[in-house]
């Protein structure tokens, strides 16, 4: 059983999110996505627009996404990939070489970031 992590704000969810999401449960057989608190939202300088609630919701709802925990600080990943047994930790390409730590517990694959889309280019285009 090939278990497989992620972390994210997925605010807006939009298809580079749903793209990012689907490469990655096809790394193994179990996805468990680490979702920003609003609280850690805060520490990362982004505001979302959907709750932490609403955005679990949305994000269970996901037929690649199997489990959903919360991404409280900058801190928990070793934690995380001993506790949940994590085999492949996965981000997009934005992150690379800051994840790299994690190469003594797991794997650590950096996915191309998906082009053209962006919760903030979203946000961007409905001012306009
Ligand atoms: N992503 C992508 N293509 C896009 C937009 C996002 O592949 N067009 C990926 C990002 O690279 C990230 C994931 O989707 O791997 C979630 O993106 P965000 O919600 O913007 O997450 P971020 O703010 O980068 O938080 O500890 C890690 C942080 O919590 C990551």
């Amino acid at each position: 059983m090939t278990k497989v992590l992620t972390y994210g704000t997925f605010d807006l969810l939009h298809w580079g999110h749903v793209h990012l999401l689907e490469r990655a449960s096809q790394l193994g057989d179990e996805l468990i996505v680490g979702l920003s608190t609003d609280e850690f939202n805060a520490e990362k300088h982004k505001e979302a627009y959907h709750s932490y609630e609403h955005r679990k919701y949305i994000l269970e709802a996901i037929r690649y996404v199997d489990k959903v925990i919360p991404e409280k600080d900058w801190e928990q990943k070793i934690k995380d990939v001993q506790k949940y047994d994590i085999d492949v930790f996965v981000m997009g390409d934005d992150w690379k070489g800051k994840f790299d730590f994690l190469k003594d517990y797991c794997e650590v694959i950096y996915l191309p970031r998906t082009t053209g889309i962006s919760t903030t280019q979203i946000k961007q285009d409905l001012e306009n």
